[in-house]
């Protein structure tokens, strides 16, 4: 066992879901393994401890994986569980995590950015619960990198990681276990397997796009091999450490080889895709696609089809900026709704608490109380549960919700690579008229109300402020904008809009006018230059 001297590192903070870096950084002398053991500090120490540990597949998780196995045993850590070859998607991570009741995992990802040597690289720690840690941990962590002197790692060769079974480093077992089998099991458990699998005998036919990524092992065996979706219908299975090259994001931009299959004449039935680490998700039927936010509330819509949801919610749960399409669910279903700041963590006490049973967020996260983290796959699943019970079309789903909730239009803006200090002082603009913005005129809008989002967690009190500034519209509409807290590379601003039309439920331009006022009164032409995004989803 050694003990290594180093110094703290400055930058260390995690961000919206764990530290997230260009690789080279990562790769510097020192840099992850002051993170980690920042980690082990931060949380009581290792000694004794049981942890999961995995990964996306991407550049670097290999090697990320042995050091940090060599760390928790110089660390005194009794157990780690890995999956093999060091790949766990995020999902099953967190099932892994509650199914061996462990004190936590370390799961590596930068989710939806693109891996390489020269992309991006993340490390998150989840706590025993399978959900990723709360601002109070994170916030333990990130003072120990300030002052951290030393870490602690073992000298000895590299654990095989490719065979199943149990090895010893140090004192410290190791267990490599098939990342997909306990995962395959518990969407045994909620799902009805049987229906799903007569729906695809029936002839039903889907495209999962797996984007190269961690979701190809787990979509091939449950997808094709378990239920009997035809060969071939999951593509870019094989998870490689570039992503093939590609940026695993599930959205019309990223996963545009999908979109357009799905809006082409020989489309499937159903596509879907699923990100980096396989907690995002993206739905698409032949010819439409769905929101995230509207598929939150179709699901949630739906929800006692599924057998482990057969006796309803308990409550509903979105981020702020997700659209308020759930919220009518949960009020025609007298179920509570709660809204939550973005990031999966601010979730896990309601879960815990059982005050919600299904949550959501517009960035394409859906998922529930069976683990503690968004869930690609199970997304997918839901969506097949459903509509093998209502033997109906996607778009004939959506047209039914609509008909019955209304519609909330909704489009989220993506500004890119914009120099801190510039995105900054358009989010200060904003925030220094808040009181002011009230009965302001831009084009066609007015607006009527505006605010910054204070989040104060029902079951613990805790309070997080500054999560995001929002400006109502006369008539209901509603802008929000916020700074990304996932990029590695300048600032991203977030400009999330959305209206509501009970009776009008196909207008590509009903967006349109409060989009206009919201550049305008929010001056991305003065501060930023441009009004046109990189993205739009
Ligand atoms: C993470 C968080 C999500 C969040 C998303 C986008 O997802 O877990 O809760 O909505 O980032 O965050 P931001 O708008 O700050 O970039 P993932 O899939 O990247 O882990």
């Amino acid at each position: 066992m050694t003990k290594i001297e180093t110094k703290p590192i400055d930058g260390q903070k995690p961000g919206t879901s764990g530290l997230r870096k260009k690789t080279p950084t990562f790769r510097q002398p020192g840099y992850l393994e002051n993170f980690v053991q920042a980690i082990f500090d931060g949380t009581g120490g290792a000694e004794g401890k049981t942890y999961v540990v995995g990964g996306d597949g991407r550049y670097f998780n290999v090697e990320a994986t042995q050091i940090i196995l060599k760390m928790a045993a110089a660390n005194g850590a009794a157990r780690v569980i890995v999956g093999q070859n060091g790949l766990l998607s995020t999902p099953a991570a967190s099932h892994l995590i509650r199914l061996n009741e462990t004190d936590g995992g370390i799961i590596l990802s930068a989710s939806h950015n693109p891996g390489g040597p020269e992309e991006d690289f993340g490390i998150k720690f989840n706590t025993s619960n399978g959900g990723p840690a709360p601002e109070t941990v994170t916030d333990r962590i990130f003072a120990r990198t300030k002052d951290i002197g030393a870490y602690h790692i073992i000298d000895a060769d590299d654990v095989d990681l490719a065979t199943f079974g149990e090895r010893a480093i140090g004192d410290m077992t190791v267990e490599v276990v098939d990342p997909v089998a306990d995962y395959r099991d518990l969407m045994r458990s909620i799902f009805d397997f049987d229906a799903i699998r007569t729906l695809f005998a029936d002839g039903f036919t889907i495209r999962f796009d797996a984007m190269h990524a961690v979701t190809g092992p787990y979509a091939k065996a449950i997808l094709e091999n378990t239920l009997g979706a035809a060969p071939g219908s999951v593509v870019n299975g094989d998870p490689s450490p570039t992503f093939g090259g590609g940026h695993p994001d599930p959205n019309p931009v990223w996963a545009v080889d999908l979109m357009n299959t799905m809006m082409g004449e020989e489309a499937p039935d159903f596509g879907a895709a699923s990100d980096g680490d396989g907690d995002r998700n993206m739905i698409v039927g032949r010819g439409i696609y769905v929101s995230p936010s509207d598929s939150l509330a179709v699901l949630a819509a739906n929800a006692t089809l599924v057998p482990a949801y057969k006796d309803g919610l308990n409550g509903i749960a979105r981020s702020m900026p997700t659209s308020a399409a759930a919220d009518r669910v949960a009020e025609r279903l007298g179920v509570a709704m709660f809204e939550t700041p973005t990031g999966w963590k601010f979730f896990g006490n309601l879960l815990d608490a059982g005050k919600v049973t299904i949550c959501g967020e517009e960035s394409a996260g859906t998922g529930s109380d069976h683990i503690r983290e968004k869930d690609g796959l199970w997304a997918v699943l839901f969506w097949l549960n459903i509509l093998a019970v209502r033997k109906m079309s996607v778009q004939e789903l959506m047209n039914d919700h609509w008909e019955g909730y209304g519609r909330n239009y909704y489009t989220r803006l993506d500004f890119e690579g914009v120099p801190v200090e510039r995105a900054e002082a358009l989010m200060q603009g904003v925030r220094d008229r808040l009181d002011t913005l009230k009965g302001c005129e831009a084009g066609d809008c007015v607006v009527s109300n505006a605010d910054e989002f204070t989040y104060t967690d029902p079951v613990d009190e805790g309070v997080s402020r500054g999560q995001g500034l929002r400006i109502w519209y006369k008539g209901g509409a509603r802008a929000v904008l916020r700074m990304s807290g996932t990029g590695t590379v300048g600032a991203t601003i977030r400009c999330y809009l959305e209206a509501f039309s009970a009776t009008v439920l196909d207008d590509p331009k009903r967006l349109d006018p409060v989009r206009h006022a919201t550049m305008e009164l929010a001056e991305f032409e003065r501060h930023i230059g441009r009004t046109t995004p990189d993205v739009v989803t």
